[in-house]
Formats: C-alpha cells, structure tokens, sequence
C-alpha cells in the first residue's frame, strides 16, 4: 500500500470507528438488534439463499454467526479506509460514502419483520457522526507527501507542514481511542451481553410437572466411551436460528395470542402458563441441515403445556391445516395441524432439562413436536400462534425454497470409532432417531460385508433417538463402516443420499478407519 494513502485510510478508519460508537450509544435507547452492524447482519440471514446458508452451518457450525460479524467489520473496515482515502481528494465525496453506509444501516433496521421506528436512529446518528469526524479529521490531517506538487524537487520529500500537525494528534489520538473503545464495546455487548435476560431467567421458579416424565429405563446408555450422552446438557445442545442478536423476552411482559382461524382468541400471559397443570417428556430435537452423520440433533427432557389443550380452548376451524406460530424477532414457522392435535406430546416448553430455557433455546416458551423438523415445528421465543391454511401463508424456511413440511427421515449416525483404532475387538456405536415412530433396527456392515445387527439400548418412548452398539472384530487394514436404521412402521433408511434442502439429508452414514 502506498505511504500517502495510509493518513487518510486511518482518518477514515477512525471516523468509522466514531460511527459504530455513536450508533453502540444509541442502542441505550432502543435494543441491542438496533446496533448498525447487527441490522445489517439480520437482513443477510434473512435473505441469503439456502445453499450459502448450508455453506456456513457447514464451514462455520455454530460459530456461523460470529462469522458473519466479523465479515461484516472487515468489510465495514475497508470501505471506511476507501472513504478516508477517498475524503483526501474530496471532502464531500467521502462525506457521502458515509452517508451511503448510513441509509445502509437505516434501511436494513427499518426493513426488519419486527422492526420499531426507533430501530433507525443508531445508524443514522452514527453516520452524523462518522461524517463530522471524517470532516474533522481529513480538515486537521497533513496534506503533505500526495499532493505535493512535484516541482517542489526531484529526490526530496517535501517535508509536512508543522501547523496543525499537533492538533491533527490530539484530535486523532482522543477521538481514536473514545470511539474504539464505544465501538468495540457496542460488538462485545453484541455478542455477549445476556445479563438483562440472565437476571430474568433466573428469576424464573418452574412448577413441578402434574405428568412427570417416566423414569429413564436402565441402560439407556450404553458404557462406550465417545457415544454422545443419551440426555443432551444444555450447554451443549446444538443451536440454530436466524437470530444474530439473541432475542431478550421478559417474562413479564411475555404473551402468547392465539388467533386467525379460530372460535376464539386465547391470550396468556407467562404466569398464567405457569400455574396450569405441565407435562414432562423426554424429546429429541432435529435440524433439516443436519448432514448425514452430523451434530444437528440433541436430546433433552421438556417442561411444558400441551398444545393441542391450547388449541382446543380456542376452537381451531377444521379447514385450518397450518399451524403459524412467530417468534419474538419475527421469524416464522409453519406446523401441520393434524399432527399438533394427534395425541402426540407437542407442547409450549418453558423447561429443559430441569432449568428454565436457556435464552439460545427459546426463553421463555417455544414450541416442541416430536417427529418433525425444527424448522416446522419448534418455534423459539414464540409470542404468536396463528391458525391459518397452508394454501394462504409461507412461512420462514418455505418462502426460502425449503419443503412445506418436514417430517423427519429415519436416520443413524456412527459416533465412534471416528479415528484409527487397534486391530481386535472395537464398539461401533452410535445413535438412531425417527421421532414419533421408534426405532426398531440399527444394522451395521464393515466393506461390502453382510449386515449384522447392532444391539439396541433401552428407550423411554418413540420420541427419543436410541443409542446403539455393534461389536466389530476389526482385522488390520483399512475398513469402510456403514449403519442403517429401521423404524417402527418397517421403513428402512435409504441409501440414496440426498443433500439437505429441501427436506433433510438422506442416506447410510459411512466411515473410514485403519486397524493395526
Ligand atoms: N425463533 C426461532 N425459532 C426457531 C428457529 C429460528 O430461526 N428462530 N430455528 C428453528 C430450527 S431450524 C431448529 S432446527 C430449532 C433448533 O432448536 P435449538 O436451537 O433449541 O436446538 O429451532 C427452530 N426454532
Ligand atoms: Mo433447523
């Protein structure tokens, strides 16, 4: 890079600086999802095409988000040093490269589903500002080296002018280390700021379930090492969601309204959902981009209401056949009616694994229905459930090109061994789900051998994955494993393999291992 551009590169790397600060000071007025640079970020979620978004789950798992962000301060960055640069031949030019990055801001939080009037004011006070420090700072900086005129001598620098040089420092260095420490501090509150909805959460006291989940059978859990754990921590639960900003619902404030389609419109409020009488099971939960032996699935033990009572006390039209609920930030999902009021246990959780849900798990009330993608079924933060047609209303994923409806595929995985082991006796295990069908065979083959069967763990209901373990006499070389699962209707898991959109990966999970 050229010397000359570097002063008002910075200049304008600065005045960028002083934007995100001044728009991170805004937020205080309105909410974290405000902040320009998550504004912008929830546009992209909301509009990238799906095979980008199986790109980054893939490339970048859970971290997909922080991706993101950081993309976008990269970029953020560059163009902010193209504006200084810019501003040094023209004030007003790179008055309005700021201004541009402004309306961006403003635009993408007024364009947001959930979005509030006050939503614009971060990025359009921190595009004033970005303007005034570029004004400011390209006025006191040096025009030294650049415009020059070359006459001035062959081989000689020209020297820079000694008048405003120590005023340019303090205005740099004041305005550098104010606005960087606001800006970063706008980021960091992005990312990691949850004690607001922390204090909330636990706060929350959860009643005792009126129907306790059965006791887990013995030996659902069979003793290999590297087999994931039957119950899920929450900790470690997998998380997907369109949310760069994780959504803070208070409990307090928190309602439920169920309309459209219906005799009549219920609301319910957090306490009232509290004091009714709490079903407890236990529930596996599956993503639609979850790859063939992927980690997009996670078992946990619910806390919740039973949904098909809630809809019963609203009087669902029998030609309502989707189920519309929205999440708190707007996002939207659309469940089969017929299968919500099948006896199944869907429900509106408010409790995982004995704790209040975590934030990053819906807190304080989502949707859970077994057998079905999450996608179309397990609504996070959902503050709004409308009875409707699918014939009328698309909802988040369907809009983007992703099946209507998404029943879950019989599907195993292979959790160990993943790496080189010891020629003799080995544990191929793993686990297996069909929610809301069971499985009833796991079956394991080593290259182009026969199948042999795997021996099933114990399972507490149809509605959770089951664990499996098929002992392996591996002789020395290097062996193909594959698995297939069977459910309780007798429909085996296909070999074809098909990639996750539209409606979920198919095909036998396969690994390579060398025994010596
Ligand atoms: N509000 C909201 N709820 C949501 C989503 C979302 O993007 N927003 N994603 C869904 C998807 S695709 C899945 S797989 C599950 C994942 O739930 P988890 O993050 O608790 O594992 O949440 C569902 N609920
Ligand atoms: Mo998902």
């Amino acid at each position: 890079m050229s010397r000359r551009a570097l002063v008002p590169g910075l200049v304008g790397l600065l005045s960028a600086a002083v934007a995100l600060g001044v728009a991170e000071l805004a937020t205080a007025f309105t909410r974290p999802e405000a902040f320009p640079v998550s504004a912008v970020g929830a546009v992209v979620i909301d509009h990238v095409p799906a095979p980008v978004k199986d790109f980054a789950i893939a490339t970048f798992g859970t971290s997909d988000k922080l991706a993101l962000i950081i993309g976008i301060l990269v970029l953020l960055a560059l163009f902010g040093f193209a504006i200084g640069v810019a501003a040094r031949r023209s004030l007003p030019l790179g008055v309005a490269g700021v201004a541009l990055f402004g309306a961006i801001g403003v635009a993408a939080a007024a364009v947001r589903p959930d979005g509030r009037t006050a939503d614009v004011l971060p990025s359009a006070l921190g595009a004033a500002a970005g303007m005034i420090a570029l004004a400011l700072l390209s006025g006191t900086a040096p025009r030294g080296t650049g415009t020059a005129p070359r006459t001035a001598g062959a081989g000689r620098r020209p020297m820079e002018p000694a008048v405003g040089t120590d005023r340019r420092s303090f205005l740099l260095a004041g305005m550098g280390v104010g606005a960087l420490a606001l800006a970063s501090g706008g980021v960091g509150r992005v990312l990691v700021d949850q004690s607001r909805v922390a204090s909330w959460r636990s706060a929350v006291h959860l009643p005792k379930p009126a129907h306790p989940a059965p006791p887990l059978p013995h030996g659902v859990h069979p003793d290999v090492p590297g087999l994931a754990s039957f119950v899920t921590p929450n900790r470690s639960f997998y998380r997907v969601d369109t949310a760069l900003v994780l959504p803070h619902v208070s409990p307090g404030k928190w309602t439920l309204r169920i309309h459209g389609m219906v005799d009549r419109e219920v609301e319910l409020t957090f306490d009232e959902l509290l004091r009714r009488p709490m079903i407890e099971r236990d529930i596996t939960l599956t993503c639609v981009s979850n790859e063939v032996n992927g980690g997009l699935v996670g078992n946990a033990r619910w806390l919740g209401f039973p949904l098909a009572d809630l809809l019963r006390e609203a009087g669902v039209h029998r030609d309502a056949d989707q189920i519309l609920s929205r999440s708190s930030n707007g996002w939207t999902c659309g469940t089969p009616t017929a299968v919500v009021m099948d006896g199944r246990d869907a429900m509106l959780a408010v409790g995982m694994n004995g704790q209040p849900l975590p934030v990053a798990h819906g807190f304080p009330a989502r949707m859970v229905v077994p057998g079905l993608y999450g996608y179309v079924s397990a609504t996070k933060w959902v503050v709004d459930i409308e009875l409707t047609r699918f014939a009328d209303a698309r909802a988040y994923w369907a809009q983007r090109g992703w099946a209507v409806k998404g029943p879950i595929h019989t599907m195993s995985r292979i959790d160990r061994p993943l790496s080189d082991v010891r020629a003799g006796r080995v544990a191929v295990a793993g686990v297996a789900w069909a929610q809301h069908r069971g499985i009833e065979r796991v079956e394991v083959r080593v290259d182009d051998g026969p199948w042999h069967d795997a021996r099933l763990a114990a399972v507490p209901s149809i509605d959770t994955w089951r664990q499996w373990v098929y002992e392996w006499d591996a002789r020395p070389g290097t062996h193909r494993l594959q698995a297939r699962a069977t459910d309780r209707t007798g429909a085996t898991q296909t070999p074809l393999e098909s990639p996750t959109v539209p409606d979920g990966a198919t095909g036998w999970p396969t690994v390579h291992v060398t025994a010596t």
